[in-house]
């Protein structure tokens, strides 16, 4: 499908969003203004830029502990007013980086920090929207390693058999924290399982966001009519596990070999961009500045908000509320 230049400028900006953002934190990181554990997404971008566009109002997301380029859903400034435990942002800012989620409004649904669960939950969350007749498609994100998980496939085998709208996505990107793929399936693509459960399952290269786009399009169409579907995004992860991880486990060929195979998605689309006629180089920059401006106001504003206390957390009511939302 051919996509305007609208969209393909909302495509890049995502990108760039993701891979800004990750540099903003570590910015602040080093300044010591920002403490906690952040995992970035380095190299990984073209899958936020392909999958988010596809994301409606009416859809839900899950997304994954390496995911900043699904903020395009958030407001920025209460995102990171969350992350900074402000009390203004998501969550009352109680949920730090990667559990923010808000349900009712965003449909951006919990992220579980025991690896592959939430496969099982978002299931759920499918089977809901499907019993209360709800339009509708439950997108659920997670690694290869989270994708080793038993969860995955007990959930395949449920969405198969009750045609439920969802799509699991995997990345794989080469590495499970510090286990590299091949040392942890010997499937180099796991989207071959999905056929045991008569679920279709794709792999698409993961540095071209048209071409994730059109796959997640694919994949979303087939979920709208009860056909669960799993796509894999095969991609590499070109930083640490965590932002201060030094890497050692990775070895200057596997890397030289696997940055050959999995280039810079972002250098990648502006030069497709421009030969596409679709942006110049002057564009292009403009859209990156006005993305860094963005994210620098978020951080600004939200420095400003009030900081959660120790007391603010304590109380199931924090955490729980009643099935409207409210208190319970
Ligand atoms: C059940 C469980 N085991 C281990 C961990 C620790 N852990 C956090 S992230 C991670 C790696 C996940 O790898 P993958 O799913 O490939 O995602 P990636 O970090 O590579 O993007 C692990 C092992 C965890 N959070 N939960
Ligand atoms: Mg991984």
């Amino acid at each position: 499908m051919a996509y305007s230049k609208e969209q393909l400028v909302e495509m890049y900006k995502i990108m760039q969003k993701a891979r800004l953002f990750d540099k903003k934190i570590a910015t602040e990181s080093k300044k010591g203004k920002l403490v906690g554990m952040f995992h970035f997404g380095t190299n990984q971008e073209a899958l936020e830029g392909g999958l988010m566009p596809c994301i409606g109002p009416d859809d839900y997301i899950k997304p994954y502990h390496r995911n900043h380029g699904c903020l395009s859903l958030c407001d920025m400034k209460l995102y990171v007013a969350g992350m900074l435990e402000r009390t203004t942002g998501y969550n009352m800012g109680i949920g730090g980086d990667y559990h923010q989620q808000d349900i009712r409004d965003l449909h951006l649904l919990p992220i579980d920090g025991l690896i592959g669960a939430d496969w099982l939950y978002d299931t759920g969350v499918a089977m809901a929207l499907k019993l209360q007749n709800k339009p509708g498609v439950v997108v659920t994100i997670n690694g290869d390693g989270g994708a080793q998980m038993g969860g995955l496939y007990e959930s395949m085998n449920f969405a198969s058999l009750f045609d439920l709208p969802i799509v699991y996505v995997i990345v794989n990107n080469g590495v499970a924290m510090t286990t590299p793929t091949e040392k942890e399936c010997k499937c180099s693509e796991i989207s071959g399982r999905a056929a045991g459960f008569n679920v279709k399952g794709v792999s698409v290269w993961g540095q071209d966001p048209i071409a994730i786009r059109e796959a997640m399009e694919a994949a979303m169409e087939g979920a709208r009519r009860g056909e669960p579907a799993l796509l894999e995004i095969m991609t590499y992860r070109k930083c640490g596990h965590y932002f201060g991880d030094p890497r050692e486990y990775e070895t200057p060929e596997r890397d030289a070999r696997m940055t050959e195979k999995y280039p810079d998605p972002i250098v990648r689309f502006e030069k497709v961009l421009q030969e596409m006629g679709v942006c110049t180089e002057e564009e292009l920059k403009g859209y990156a500045k006005e993305v860094k401006n963005e994210i620098a106001e978020a951080f600004e504003w939200a420095y400003q908000q009030p900081r959660l206390t120790g007391n603010m957390t304590k109380g199931a009511d924090k955490i729980f509320s009643n099935t409207e939302g409210g208190k319970l």
